[in-house]
């Protein structure tokens, strides 16, 4: 029988205090995951636990930048020591800087590219060898619409997670042999703190311009939750995928595959 069952498995997920990445360790947990996630202060982190507690869930929080290598490291040190060897990672943690290309300093497209790219390949190369170890591993690199389509405003964002897409996909070349599948999730516009600022109201109390833009774009006519992203992220985690390794499985509503809702 196809097993979605995370029964005793460890699962790390980046990034998991709050958004899509509380809510997919929160679906872990349900399918019988033990929970680590990690965010970057303090509060978050006490914020986190007492929120994964309110739903029965003992998760163990690390507060660790996933951009700095020997704190990532030691994190899964920790990890392998309090909890076992990581089964299931999910790159998750992420930032976005809307900024017009031209006028966006290269400190700030190094930090979106350092978060979004670079340390998603950190925290892997700390993680894999342990599945090499254990003979079996998952990981899911949290992708995005705009690791296939541009907009204004985002080309830190773009060129990290289209540079994801890639290292999924040479993750999942390099490694597949070690039964170790890597596959990325990329979710459509969905409602989190990263995306607030895309639907606030408007002074006059009507949508943000481009809420009803997505909206536009979008078949299913409602931005995506984090809910939207759990089933997609166990079936990933879940030996039900084990002869799939390499794909970005889009959570999008439809986005990818509509031109757009013709105009009145
Ligand atoms: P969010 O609400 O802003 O949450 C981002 C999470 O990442 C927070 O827990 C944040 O915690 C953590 N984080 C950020 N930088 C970090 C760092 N350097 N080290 C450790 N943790 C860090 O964002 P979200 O909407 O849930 O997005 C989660 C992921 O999905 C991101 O990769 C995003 O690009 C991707 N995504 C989002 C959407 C969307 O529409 N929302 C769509 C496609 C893809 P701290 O700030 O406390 O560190
Ligand atoms: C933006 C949004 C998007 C979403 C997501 C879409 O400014 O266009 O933040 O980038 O976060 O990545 O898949």
């Amino acid at each position: 029988m196809v097993s979605f069952s995370l029964e005793g498995k460890v699962a790390l997920v980046t990034g998991a205090a709050y958004g899509i990445g509380f809510a997919i360790a929160q679906a872990y947990a349900e399918a019988g995951a033990k929970i680590a996630f990690n965010c970057r202060t303090r509060d978050h982190l006490s914020k986190a636990l007492a929120d994964y507690a309110a739903k029965g869930i003992e998760a163990k929080g690390y507060i660790c930048d996933v951009t700095i290598e020997k704190d990532v490291k030691q994190m899964v040190t920790d990890i392998e020591r309090q909890l076992g060897t990581i089964d299931i990672l999910v790159n998750n943690a992420g930032i976005i800087k809307r900024i017009p290309m031209t006028e966006m300093s290269i400190e700030d497209f190094r930090e979106v590219v350092d978060t979004d790219l670079n340390a998603p390949f950190v925290v892997s190369k700390a993680v894999i060898p342990g599945m090499i170890k254990k003979g079996h591993g998952k990981i899911i690199n949290i992708c995005s619409m705009m690791s296939e389509l541009g907009r204004e405003t985002v080309s830190a964002y773009a060129a990290a997670k289209g540079g994801l897409k890639m290292l999924t996909r040479n993750i999942a070349s390099e490694y597949g042999r070690y039964n170790i599948q890597c596959n990325g999730i990329g979710p459509g516009y969905i409602a989190t703190s990263q995306t607030a600022p895309l639907r606030e109201k408007q002074a006059d109390g009507s949508r943000h311009p481009f809420d009803s833009f997505i909206l536009s774009k979008t078949p299913a006519e409602r931005w995506g939750t984090p809910d939207d992203l759990k089933g997609p992220a166990i079936f990933l985690a879940s030996d039900a995928s084990d002869f799939v390794n390499g794909h970005i499985l889009y959570v999008d509503g439809g986005i990818l595959a509509y031109i757009g809702k013709s105009p009145k």
